[in-house]
């Protein structure tokens, strides 16, 4: 049955129960023979229900790599390493019928500069319901794993957890916020479903996607900017070569950082280490302007300025980077448009 009809057939149930409703008090014979007419017509066209509940089926879970392509080269502000990598690595992924792993992308930056609004971008565009899909799972480590005393617990229910919702839906997504500060034992915990295993415990999880997100690495990767700032070039110059020192060994040898204390950069299960660049004056200018145009106003150039200058910006001197990036633009403007 094609969507056109379900379409119609759905119109239908709905008209007639709202008739239904409004003769009051519905009598109980009528309830009776609806109740019996839905569940005949369910048996009857078992699919009616997927087009009203979220399921793991093509109508729900679909990549639209136009949108996907679209949102990245209009929305994200000056992120041309990012963007590229993240088209390329959700697409060629979601084209393999059968991947050998999971797809694993760890994201790198300073906060505010979109690595969790690419993740809610990539949502959008894979689910029908974006991040409020049931599939898009999402963890923030210092939020749902707070006490590192109880690290075994998390482990034992987040592995619960990762097993339940693939056995669900093999095209889930987990999101990982805060990465550099997970637990390595919740790290060393979800090593295994990121393999390249065909199966583990009957579950396969090769259809699923893990993103990480993490600060881990914004300072180098803010230094090689800054670098190319000082030089007089174009950051649209630098290429994912000048800042792989930055995202590979560097950042996984600071104490700091989870990631360190785990194989899962020795046994090569990130696909892709993802930068984010730090965002200049005039790319917080562009998020003002989205941010009026989402909110259906009209963009004043005043307005506009006010807000990219109430944002500090670093080093010191120079002043050319946003140290929060775009990230409280919205807040900024709340308070601004409330005068
Ligand atoms: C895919 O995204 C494009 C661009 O945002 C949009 O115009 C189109 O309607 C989307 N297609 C589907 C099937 O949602
Ligand atoms: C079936 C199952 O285990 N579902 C879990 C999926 O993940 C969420 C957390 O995002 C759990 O709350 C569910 O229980």
């Amino acid at each position: 049955m094609g969507p056109g009809r379900l379409a119609a057939l759905a119109w239908l149930v709905f008209t007639t129960l709202s008739s239904t409703a409004a003769i009051e008090p519905i009598s109980t014979s009528i309830a009776v023979g609806m109740a019996a007419a839905l569940t005949g017509l369910l048996a009857a066209y078992p699919n009616l229900l997927y087009f009203f509940q979220e399921c793991c089926r093509d109508e729900w879970v679909s990549l639209n790599a136009t949108g996907l392509k679209v949102d990245l080269e209009e929305k994200l502000f000056g992120q041309h390493l990012a963007s590229r990598v993240i088209l390329k690595a959700v697409t060629g992924f979601l084209s393999h019928e059968n991947p050998k792993k999971p797809l694993v992308l760890s994201l790198h930056g300073w906060s505010g500069t979109g690595k969790n609004y690419v993740s809610q971008m990539i949502a959008n565009n894979l689910y029908r319901k974006g991040m409020r899909s049931g599939f898009v799972h999402q963890f923030i480590a210092t939020a749902h794993f707070p006490h590192a005393e109880n690290v075994d617990v998390y482990k034992e229910q987040l592995q619960q957890w990762i097993k339940g919702n693939v056995s669900s839906c093999p095209r889930s997504l987990f999101i990982f916020d805060e990465m550099d500060k997970l637990h390595p034992g919740l790290i060393d915990g979800i090593k295994p479903y990121l393999d390249y295993y065909e199966h583990v415990d009957g579950v396969s999880y090769r259809q699923a996607i893990f993103i990480f997100l993490s600060n881990a690495g914004g300072e180098k990767i803010n230094k090689v900017a800054l670098d190319f700032w000082n030089d007089g070039r174009q950051r649209e110059e630098i290429q994912l070569s000048d800042l792989e020192a930055a995202v590979s060994l560097d950042v996984f040898n600071s104490k700091q950082s989870g990631f360190w204390h785990t194989s899962i950069i020795d046994k090569n299960l990130v696909d892709f280490f993802v930068p984010f660049l730090p965002l200049e004056y005039k790319h917080v200018q562009k998020c003002v302007r989205e941010e009026l145009k989402v909110r259906g106003k009209a963009v004043n150039e005043d307005t506009v300025s006010v807000v990219a200058k109430e944002m500090t910006y670093f080093p010191k001197q120079e002043r050319v980077f946003s140290d929060k990036g775009c990230k409280i633009v919205e807040k900024k403007l709340d308070y601004y448009l409330e005068d």
